[in-house]
């Protein structure tokens, strides 16, 4: 059993703690937060006694196997440089850096200890998005040669997530993020990008509206839209809509997890709606679920010693969409990443 420790047990921590409890293989056996109520909260419900206010007394004391650290970005660099100084692998919470300078520093450290590094990047892990995935590689609709990945509510994220408020930068970095990494996950890397941004919410700093247009090099354009500013009929958080069309036929993923599959011989539709765990709550489920896979994915690959599918290497390519995003919207033009190689 891999002895595990967690660093920040805010908001969503809680999510990772409980999947930490049904991942095969592993545990967490210390946690780490400067803020005394949330640890003591934590632990009592968690049932963990090691309880430390400093990541560094913790890491040096409890050597763990691995390290999950669920705090804010501007920890993550640090956080994880701490870790490899102690050679302990470890998972990062997204957004993975607040620049790309940050985040190729935390790769090369955690490469110079040798340890793994992974980016829990979980939307990817989604029942919905992996049946998508699949749905195009049985090779039913044919040669890809457009999609769609949106992501459109009106959700109180700020209730929650205060500091989501607060950033000069929101929607893009936040949960953009995660739509980016769906479209390189269904499309492969993108080329170049195009974005446009507005702010509709009066209340936050940061922009709640983005409209992103991506060339992919395997020729497959796809656009990416996200919005906290869009009241519908049906509140879809936290429902990814994707739209595909192959050469031979489509896929719809719409609301409420339904996917129609339209190939030469006909559409087939799907319930492709993910698993309501017992410690999950509606309409997180589908978020919640994903924490697990990717937790579990993780232990998987730290016992076989596999690189995994979202590590830091893998992320950097996401986190450089997001960049690219930031500048094309302020510049007004078309952004090559390999300008910010
Ligand atoms: P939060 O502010 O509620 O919790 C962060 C906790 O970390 C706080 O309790 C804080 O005291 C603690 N902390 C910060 N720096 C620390 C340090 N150096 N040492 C010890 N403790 C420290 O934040 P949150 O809403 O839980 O978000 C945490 C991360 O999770 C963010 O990066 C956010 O983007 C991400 N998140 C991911 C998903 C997802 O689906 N992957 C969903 C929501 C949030
Ligand atoms: O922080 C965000 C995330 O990663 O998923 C949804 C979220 O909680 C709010 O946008």
């Amino acid at each position: 059993m891999l002895r595990g420790a967690l660093i920040g047990c805010g908001f969503f921590a809680v999510n990772q703690l409980h999947a930490w409890r049904d991942v095969e293989g592993a545990e967490i056996v210390a946690l780490c937060d400067r803020d005394p109520t949330r640890l003591e909260t934590a632990g009592r419900s968690f049932g963990i006694t090691r309880l430390y206010a400093d990541a560094e007394e913790m890491l040096a004391r409890e050597a763990p196997d691995f390290v999950d650290i669920a705090t804010t970005v501007p920890s993550h660099r640090p956080l994880v440089e701490l870790a490899a100084r102690h050679r302990v692998p470890v998972i990062c919470q997204k957004p993975f850096a607040a620049t790309l300078d940050d985040a190729r520093a935390m790769i090369a450290a955690c490469e110079a200890a040798g340890v793994s590094l992974m980016v829990h990047e979980n939307f990817r892990w989604q029942t919905p998005i992996q049946a998508v995935r699949g749905a195009i590689a049985s090779g039913r609709i044919g040669e890809v040669f457009w999609g769609r990945v949106s992501f459109r509510s009106a959700y109180d994220v700020f209730s929650g997530q205060p500091y989501l408020a607060e950033g000069s930068r929101f929607i893009i970095e936040d949960l953009g993020i995660h739509i980016l990494d769906i479209a390189r996950f269904l499309f492969g890397d993108a080329t170049r990008l195009t974005a446009r941004t507005r702010r509709v919410n009066p209340t936050i700093r940061g922009e709640d509206v983005a409209t992103m247009l991506l060339d992919h090099a395997d020729g497959v354009t796809s656009v990416v839209d996200c919005s906290y500013a869009t009241r519908l009929a049906a509140e879809p958080f936290p429902e990814t809509l994707v739209e595909v069309d192959g050469s031979a036929g489509t896929i719809r993923l719409g609301q409420g997890y339904r996917m129609v599959v339209t190939g030469r011989d006909g559409s087939e539709t799907l319930d492709v709606s993910p698993r309501l765990l017992p410690w999950a709550a509606q309409p997180w489920h589908n978020i919640q679920e994903s924490v697990a896979a990717i937790q579990q994915h993780w232990v998987d690959c730290l016992r076989a010693g596999r690189e995994p599918a979202t590590s830091g290497r893998d992320n950097l390519k996401t986190l450089a969409l997001v960049e690219a995003a930031y500048r094309s919207a302020g510049a007004g033009r078309t952004v090559d990443l390999a300008d910010l190689a």
